[in-house]
């Protein structure tokens, strides 16, 4: 080995430990969750929003071309919402607006992302993949109430 490449393996260990650092940060220093990939299976039958407890929904989201399923979801603030997410046809994306919810929805698939909603008002609900014609159109929305 010559010095050039123990410099190349020494920079790539550490600009992959910066990555893994950043990580360990957002999970638990500013609480942001890591998607879950599920694997897909019976239970995701239906695309609903259900209520689990107090304060706590499983909202159940199928992309598909060119809206999400429900398209609208309604929760109290203060809540806790899984959010499963599947796509029926292509791969679509599913951001919330000033929520840290940045998803692929892969047919096959679900992911798993849990967001708390502290203050009311509308998040609208983009799809950033590029899926079609009617792409560009693509919006949901979540809507806390108070
Ligand atoms: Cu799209």
């Amino acid at each position: 080995m010559n010095k050039y490449e123990i410099r190349v393996i020494l920079l790539s260990a550490s600009v992959l430990s910066v990555f893994f650092f950043a990580i360990l940060y957002n999970t638990f220093a500013r609480k942001i969750d890591v998607p879950v990939c599920i694997p897909y299976n019976a239970s995701f039958r239906k695309s609903i929003v259900k209520q689990v407890d107090n304060l706590h929904y499983e909202a159940y989201v199928k992309a598909k071309m060119w809206s999400y399923d429900p398209g609208e979801i309604t929760v109290p603030a203060g809540s806790t919402v899984d959010f499963y997410l599947t796509s029926a046809d292509v791969v679509h994306g599913f951001h919330i607006e000033r929520k840290a919810v940045n998803l692929m929805a892969v047919p096959g698939a679900v992911n798993l992302v849990t967001v708390r909603f502290e203050e009311p008002g509308t998040y609208r609900v983009v799809c950033h993949e590029y899926c079609g014609a009617g792409h560009q159109n693509m919006m949901g929305k979540v809507i806390v109430t108070r």
